[in-house]
């Protein structure tokens, strides 16, 4: 028998016994007749990397294939795809398709049961992509206190499934990774949060009063917070990389994923309106023009951007300092030249349900989950601890939260009795907002929804993709510190 050429032919065998396990039908029949295995569509290498975000700010990180952000993957709708993953790294790694409904075994959570790549070993998966749209690739693991794993890492690359049918109203494509690096432990500060749309609710705040009163850390002392001394769109700080080139009457359609480890990002082009045709991949209902987009933590926008103001702008981060400091590319018209310019946009409150169906035709749920959020401040060696329903996630216990049967409808009704905002996420399928801060919605399709500092949001979502399946704030702090909670299907 021929010996394959990317692992040895012990885990070529174990791998052949897996594939029934791992869909990996192609392979195990390439054992069966001992041929050797087809070779990988993509090959992907964790390994640690130094990358230049420009202006003497040289990072070294843990990287996919030695560049930030990780290469662009382009997959086709319902075509089946293998990736290689190795991992040079000294530590077991997960690779997470966010945003895609494929098997738990290959989407990358550990708490799901996907199987770890090893360290200095690989693992070659296979899936069928869907659905269509602009989805996310990035590590899953928990970082804690080690602010040099999971999202804090380089570990990102966009990915973008093909529909079968494009029908493409734009002239060309740009892509927008937005990251920061060089993280470090702050005592936190109060995060703004006055452009969620929205009106607070007085009884959360009390309950979120009567947790800081019966934590004895709970008075007077913050947990640690997570800042950050550089800022890049694309691996570059603003002014450093590429500018993106433009043409006067261009429609630009901007793919922007934010990628951080837990900062919400706000993104504007001045004199120019975001079209925003699609959120988190999904198409909506209601294209709507808006002045800055919102993006919390792992949330996508697809937005198309008509040229007609010729200059030398910045799109930027609305705020100044994290601007600054590097969270901006600048767009330059042919033909223009000098310094880009930035100008702050008026205020703008961001309303997931101004892109939903105009009129609402709830579907029926067969069960309402409700989750309270609660923040235990600085009650684990510093660090805040979350709880859902008063349970906070343990990793060793791994105990499934809820169970779910195949092909019911779901809502889930979540209560934030703390002050931070939350994008909150769930794995392996696509959910429904049908209220969001107190407004009916319908017809946004996400996997990523930020739910306000003391504010209240249903989702609902059909239980269609059997398998243990995740749910988390995205936020790495938040996560890390009990903000999770597994679902299983009877
Ligand atoms: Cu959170």
């Amino acid at each position: 028998m021929a010996e394959p050429t990317t692992f040895g032919r012990r885990e070529f065998l174990k791998l052949g016994s897996l594939a029934a396990v791992t869909g990996l039908a192609p392979l195990a029949r390439a054992v069966a007749q001992s041929t050797p295995p087809p070779p990988a569509d993509h090959s992907l290498r964790i390994a640690a990397g130094r990358i230049d975000l420009g202006a003497g700010h040289e990072v070294t990180t843990t990287l996919y294939n030695q560049q930030f952000p990780g290469p662009l993957l382009r997959f086709t709708e319902g075509k089946r795809v293998i990736v290689d993953i190795h991992n040079d790294t000294d530590i077991p790694e997960v690779a997470h398709w966010h945003g895609q409904m494929i098997p738990s075994d290959v989407d990358g959570a550990i708490e799901e049961g996907t199987p770890v790549i090893p360290p200095h070993g690989m693992r070659r998966i296979s899936f069928v992509p869907k659905p269509a749209g602009f989805r996310f690739l990035h590590t899953h693991v928990i970082a804690g206190s080690d602010l040099t794993r999971g999202t804090y890492s380089g570990q990102a690359a966009p990915v973008y499934i093909e529909p079968k049918l494009n029908p493409g109203a734009y002239d060309r494509e740009v892509f927008l990774v937005l990251k920061e690096f060089e993280p470090s432990f702050s005592r936190g500060g109060d995060m703004d949060m006055d452009f969620l749309s929205g009106a607070t609710s007085k009884e959360l705040k009390q309950i979120g009063k009567g947790a800081d009163q019966k934590n004895p850390h709970g008075l007077g002392q913050k947990g640690f917070e997570v800042e950050y001394q550089s800022f890049c769109i694309n691996g570059k700080m603003l002014g450093s990389g590429e500018p993106v080139r433009v043409r006067t009457g261009e429609r630009v359609l901007f793919h922007v994923l934010n990628a951080s480890a837990g900062e919400i990002r706000s993104v504007a082009l001045p004199g120019h309106v975001f079209h925003v045709v699609a959120l988190d991949g999904n198409p909506l209902p209601t294209p709507a023009d808006v002045p800055v987009l919102w993006l919390g933590t792992a949330e996508r926008i697809s937005a198309i951007v008509e040229m007609r103001h010729p200059g030398v702008w910045v799109l930027g981060d609305l705020d100044n300092d994290d601007r600054r400091r590097g969270m901006g590319i600048v767009v330059e018209y042919a033909g223009q030249s000098g310094e880009a310019q930035w100008v702050k946009p008026r205020k703008y409150q961001w309303d997931y349900s101004i892109f939903g169906k105009s009129v609402a035709t709830p579907a029926a749920v067969d069960e309402t989950i409700e989750l309270l959020i609660v923040k235990n401040n600085a009650a684990l060696g510093g660090f805040n601890q979350w709880t859902l329903n008063g349970e906070a996630f343990s990793m060793e216990k791994m105990k499934p939260l809820y169970t779910v049967r195949e092909g019911r409808r779901y809502r889930l009704k979540f209560r934030n009795a703390s002050d931070d905002i939350h994008p909150l996420h769930l794995h392996r399928h696509s959910f429904e907002l049908t209220r969001i801060h107190g407004k009916p919605a319908s017809g946004v399709m996400k996997d990523v929804v930020m739910l306000g500092g003391f504010q209240e949001l249903e989702l609902e979502f059909m239980a269609d993709n059997p398998g243990p399946t995740l749910f988390h704030c995205h936020q790495q702090l938040h996560m890390d510190f009990g903000f999770m909670a597994l679902f299983r299907y009877a």
